[in-house]
């Protein structure tokens, strides 16, 4: 085994990939939420699919939370039942926008009673952080306009920044503030956090502790993506990924599905600065639905998906990479790269697999231990993911 190939074993033994409670629940798109069977009740029971998931890839240790569609009692309760299962509470995602005060914008909305209910809802979400030990808070706004001249483009900025300054001084030590940005939808005129760059320019004035995050089905058409990692991470502000695929627009289907390249792109340029590992303060997520797909199925072949894009990044010869740049060999550079992305990874996945007391085929073992049937047989009225439920 050459050395590049026993590093990325290491690399990869270590890496975990977060998966979204919302994955598990019943989803669909605004025509039609498909009800499948056997899925799960409350918080609880997404912690136990969650866990399937890491028990046959042994790489998904964290669940991310979304309140109020995870909204519980007892988060203590919560924390320990996770920890039972041997996962934990991961990053904590607000929600401002599904309320109807939230028609016109929530954080960025013109009445300051709107902006208050929202921030107070932020605010709790860092409570439940505390009780879980959660280290991130996930932002996503929904918040802009449709129409020109409906609201103020800059005035809606000041409003967004002061409330961001209020839930960043209530953070604790480790504790951040991821702020994730998307182009479109459900505002079409302007979404008041629309881009890297406006994501990255309020978290600068606001500190080391506020991150940019990464939605991979959050920008136009033809985003060289990878470019945004590349100087996020320059600029130490990449705070983590939601991860999923997309044809069109944010169509959160499993990551590495429609454009396994353009992940292998981006996994290359975190591979390249060594910042893969789950120390590396980069909080590697998974943001999708399972409409038409069997659920816990879906998030295992996505975290292998994520794998498989890791390992071939790990596997680039970048001394090899490095001279051919240097020597201003085109075509050189680019076969180091290709040859890496036409390395078939999965026998070192299964070599991996195996020294982890794994089975071989995370998709064959989690079908042939019945879960997926236990599950149908035990649970009536599964919830809705949390849209259109
Ligand atoms: C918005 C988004 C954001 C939400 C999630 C459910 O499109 O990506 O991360 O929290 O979907
Ligand atoms: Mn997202
Ligand atoms: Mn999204």
């Amino acid at each position: 085994m050459s050395d590049r190939t026993a590093q990325a074993k290491q690399v990869l033994a270590a890496q975990n990939i977060e998966l979204p409670s919302w994955a598990f629940g019943n989803s669909g798109t605004r025509f039609k939420v498909f009800a499948q069977q056997g899925v799960p009740r409350d918080p609880f029971e997404k912690l136990a699919d969650a866990a399937q998931v890491n028990q046959y890839t042994g790489a998904a240790r964290s669940v991310a939370l979304h309140i109020p569609w995870d909204k519980v009692d007892d988060y203590g309760a919560l924390a320990a039942h996770a920890a039972g299962l041997g996962v934990q509470i991961g990053t904590i995602n607000s929600n401002t926008f599904q309320d109807d005060d939230y028609m016109l914008g929530s954080v960025c909305h013109p009445d300051p009673a709107v902006r208050r209910k929202a921030t107070e809802h932020l605010l709790e979400c860092v409570d439940i952080m505390d009780a879980t030990g959660s280290r991130d808070l996930k932002l996503w706004f929904a918040d802009g306009t449709n129409y020109p001249g409906q609201d103020s483009i800059a005035d809606r900025q000041d409003r967004l920044a002061e409330v961001l300054t209020e839930v960043y001084a209530r953070l604790g030590d480790h504790q951040r503030l991821l702020l994730e940005y998307k182009l479109f939808e459900p505002s079409f005129y302007t979404m008041d956090v629309p881009d890297w760059g406006t994501a990255y320019a309020h978290c600068l004035k606001l500190g080391p502790k506020a991150q940019v995050v990464i939605d991979t089905g959050h920008h136009a058409p033809g985003t060289n993506i990878e470019f945004i990692v590349a100087i996020l991470l320059r600029e130490g502000k990449l705070g983590g990924f939601d991860f999923n695929s997309r044809f069109y627009a944010d169509d959160d289907l499993m990551v590495g599905s429609a454009d396994p390249f353009q992940l292998f792109r981006i996994m290359h340029e975190l591979a390249l600065r060594g910042v893969v590992g789950p120390d590396s303060g980069i909080a590697y997520m998974l943001d999708q639905c399972h409409n038409i797909e069997p659920k816990i199925a879906g998030q295992i072949r996505s975290v292998m998906n994520v794998q498989e894009a890791t390992a071939k990044a790990l596997l680039v010869d970048t001394d090899a990479l490095a001279a051919a740049q240097a020597a201003g060999d085109v075509l050189g550079a680019n076969a180091v790269l290709m040859d890496a992305y036409n390395t078939d990874v999965r026998p070192l996945l299964v070599e991996l697999r195996a020294e982890q007391g794994l089975d071989a085929d995370p998709m064959a073992a989690y079908a042939a231990s019945g879960y997926a049937e236990k599950i149908k047989a035990d649970r009536q009225g599964g919830q809705a993911a949390g849209w259109g439920a």
